[in-house]
């Protein structure tokens, strides 16, 4: 009992991190979980889960577009800190290929860094296109690669015009 409350406390410590922007500590916690061999998703889910309330706070005007900024920093150092655990523990052969990108307009790229990273370990053959990829970019790209998936990423409610046209 006592390990699940300290489980739920250090989940929630990590959480309270991120979206503090705390970044030493956060990614001291991150290397603390890691050589703990807890399930590195699991603290990719926290850090996703901070990343989500600073949007909530940058949206209250507690924080403005560089809290965004840093807690975009804090996300990709806490991931380079877990690729190599990710990437040794989840592997496949020959899944397929997909071809992805942030469309038009968005360059909101962490969470389809992190679907890239995580397709590659599982064996998917992955072409990503960036951020901010018109459609026509997505058209020559999926006739030259055919691929068995094209993944459209943007995180702004404007990006749906965006993929709807792609599409
Ligand atoms: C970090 C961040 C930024 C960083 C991005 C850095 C980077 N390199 O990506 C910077 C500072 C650049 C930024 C800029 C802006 N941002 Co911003 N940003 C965020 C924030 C805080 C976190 C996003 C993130 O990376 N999350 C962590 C990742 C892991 O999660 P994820 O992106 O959701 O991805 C997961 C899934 O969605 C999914 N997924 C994602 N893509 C794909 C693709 C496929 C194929 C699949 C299968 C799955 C998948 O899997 C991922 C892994 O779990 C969000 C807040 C939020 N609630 O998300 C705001 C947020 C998205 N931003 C917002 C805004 C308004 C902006 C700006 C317009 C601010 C401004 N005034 O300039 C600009 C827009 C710039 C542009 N043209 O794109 C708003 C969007 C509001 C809206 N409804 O349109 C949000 C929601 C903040 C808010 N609450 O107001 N931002």
């Amino acid at each position: 009992m006592n390990e699940i409350i300290s489980d739920q406390d250090k989940r929630a410590k990590l959480v309270k991190l991120v979206a503090d922007l705390n970044e030493t500590e956060a990614l001291a916690l991150v290397e603390t979980r890691i050589h703990a061999g807890e399930d590195p998703l699991a603290v990719v889910e926290d850090c996703q889960e901070g990343l989500r309330q600073v949007g909530e706070r940058y949206e209250q005007r507690v924080y403005y577009l560089s809290g965004l900024i840093m807690a975009g920093e804090i996300f990709r150092e806490a991931l380079e800190l877990l690729r190599p655990i990710i990437e040794s523990r989840f592997s496949g052969n020959d899944t397929g290929t997909i071809l992805l990108g942030t469309v038009r307009g968005d360059i909101h790229d962490i969470g389809k860094n992190n679907i890239s990273m995580l397709l590659s370990s599982y064996g998917f053959t992955v072409h990503d296109l960036g951020v901010d990829v018109a459609p026509i970019e997505f058209l020559l790209e999926a006739i030259r690669v055919k691929p068995d998936i094209i993944g459209l990423s943007g995180l702004l409610t404007s990006s749906f015009e965006a993929m709807r046209e792609t599409i």
